[in-house]
């Protein structure tokens, strides 16, 4: 699966911004590497207050990306070269400028149920601080709660202000999102990435959660998996035909855990048939704090929470392996080493790790030639609401200038979104003007048609895993094994069936390492893919292999 941001893929028409007919001048590419589908993400109309994902309207497309015929010759042209593709819907929220909403704020409009709307708290006076119905904490900064003075009343929005949350208890909510769901799959779509879908259901009555220290609830488990969630997505499945048609179903659930979207992903339960997950994600802040309170990662719970997730879904549900998206920093930058001397060698070597895992590897925009995080160094130069709210807060409660602009570049969304660098030219190739976000300063060196020219690149790599899966049912069926969970250096791995056995070893490091003991002898085993030429009896600074084991080595498992 390779996601694409469209706004920072590939600008067509000179307006800055990427379009689909860019996505469409880049098929090729793709195909090249080996993609078999593509996630879009949202090209709806919106006004852009979350960069589409606040949707003014499910069935058109922004003119910023195009028209619904552009979106017809990408089906089309992706159709042709044997890929598939899948469309983000957001279906938790819309946008304040859908229809819908507008007519909801309305009290005596017959849409007013379509979203949450309360009174004041009781004994408080509207519109006035802490009157607020519930003590949710929005999801980007502030409260989960929009006073509207014309009547007098709140609606909820667990993400900005400007995406007010559906209220899926009403049946004609979920029958007018099933409906226009279905008027895609019939324009030829291929399945859809459902954007945190597991926050569709809520506890009723709506009532506080526990307190942070700010005074609000930051629970997710408050929000999120709601008692009548998994019987909205049977009807949404049912009623979409996602099982019955063999569409792809992705479920970005936020904070979810093993046994529950081992459920959810459970084929017979005809649910969702991906999960992408967060907990892996999780481990480089304060386990109390935000995303942005710093903290470094250890290999060893990385390796145990992957591990985790690889047993827990194993021969029920299925993983989505991904290090990286259009709402992460990139991963090079985050687990690997963005040095000059080991930026690439690291790239690969996070690839193999997760491209060898059970479940769907994703791949983002920019993430197969080793893009790296933006380098910003002023507040200007992000344009992200989530950062933007971020620093506006921290700035506010006294955090210096300095420590913002420090967890901003560790970790805002905007790293991931600094234009595609597919050439070296001043705009990277991606737009003929200025584009909307910075391009990334490193677009000189680290760019696509350098990737394409040097046969040693990550692009190549990416290549290699890709056809590597292609080719061996082990790594879709194999069953897994994490060796050396306690080394804090060494991600080591088996994937076995009854006839092969796959070991795959990477140093995630930048120091040479020693052949770690206790792995399986590799004496007559044959190495299927390395990022050094010459593997050696040790392991070089970030090197990975990927060997099949000859049958005396296999561990008895
Ligand atoms: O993100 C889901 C989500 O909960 C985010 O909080 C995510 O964890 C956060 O961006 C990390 O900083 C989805 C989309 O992927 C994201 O782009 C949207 O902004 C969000 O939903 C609201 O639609």
């Amino acid at each position: 699966m390779y996601q694409i941001y469209p706004r920072s893929f590939a600008d067509s028409n000179g307006d800055a911004m990427g379009d689909l007919p860019g996505v469409v001048g880049r098929l090729d590419y793709l195909a090249d590497l080996g993609v078999d589908v593509v996630w879009l993400s949202p090209v709806y109309r919106s006004p852009m207050d979350d960069n589409g994902y606040d949707i003014s309207d499910y069935e058109d497309v922004d003119p910023l990306f195009g028209r619904l015929a552009d979106l017809d010759a990408l089906i089309a042209r992706l159709h042709q070269r044997g890929m598939k593709l899948v469309m983000d819907m957001v279906l938790n929220h819309t946008s304040v400028e859908h229809p819908w909403f507008r007519e909801s704020r309305n009290p005596a409009s017959p849409k007013r149920d379509w979203y949450y709307w309360r009174p004041a708290r009781h004994r408080t006076l509207a519109g006035t601080p802490g009157a607020e119905p519930t003590n949710w904490a929005s999801f980007f900064g502030g409260r989960a709660w929009a006073y509207d003075p014309t009547s007098g009343e709140y609606y909820l929005h667990l993400y900005t202000p400007g995406q007010p949350d559906l209220n899926w208890e009403n049946p004609d909510v979920r029958q007018a999102l099933f409906a226009m769901m279905r008027r895609w799959v019939e324009r030829g779509v291929d399945g859809f990435r459902f954007d945190c879908i597991n926050l569709i259901s809520k506890t009723l009555p709506l009532a506080d959660g526990p307190a942070g220290p700010d005074g609000l609830c930051h629970d997710a488990g408050v929000v999120a998996d709601g008692p009548r969630f998994q019987e909205f997505v049977r009807e949404m499945n049912q009623s979409v035909g996602l099982s019955e048609r063999d569409l792809l179903a992705v479920g970005e659930m936020v904070l979810v855990d093993v046994p529950k979207a081992r459920v959810y992903t459970n084929p017979d339960n005809r649910e969702l048939g991906l999960a992408i997950t967060f907990e892996h994600l999780e481990l480089d802040h304060d386990p109390n704090g935000p995303k942005w309170s710093l903290k470094p990662y250890r290999l060893v719970d990385l390796k145990r929470v992957l591990a985790a997730w690889q047993n827990g879904l194993a021969g029920v549900g299925w993983n989505c392996l991904y290090l990286e998206n259009h709402d992460q920093p990139r991963s090079v930058s985050r687990f690997g080493d963005d040095s000059p001397q080991f930026r690439a060698l690291s790239a690969k070597t996070l690839a193999t790790t997760l491209h060898m895992l059970q479940g769907t590897p994703f791949i983002y925009q920019g993430e197969e030639i080793g893009m790296t995080n933006a380098g910003f160094t002023s507040l200007e130069q992000y344009k992200d609401i989530e950062s933007q709210n971020y620093a506006r807060e921290a700035l506010a409660a006294g955090t210096s200038e300095s420590d913002v602009l420090a967890a901003l570049a560790a970790k805002s969304r905007d790293n991931a979104r600094t234009p595609m660098s597919w050439d070296a030219s001043p705009f990277a190739g991606f737009s003929p003007v200025t584009p909307w976000l910075e391009v990334n300063a490193n677009h000189t060196e680290i760019n696509v048609a350098a990737a394409l020219a040097d046969q040693d690149s990550v692009y190549y790599h990416y290549r290699q895993l890709i056809a590597l899966r292609h080719e061996l049912p082990v790594v879709t069926t194999g069953k897994f094994t994490l060796l050396l969970p306690d080394d804090d250096r060494i991600f080591a791995y088996l994937r076995s069936t009854d006839e092969v056995q796959l070991l795959v070893v990477a140093n995630w490091s930048s120091m040479p390492a020693e052949w770690p003991a206790g792995l399986p002898d590799v004496s007559t085993a044959t190495l299927l893919l390395n990022t050094h030429s010459e593997a050696t009896g040790g392991l070089a600074a970030w090197e990975s292999r990927v060997y099949r084991l000859g049958a005396n080595d296999r561990p008895d498992l």
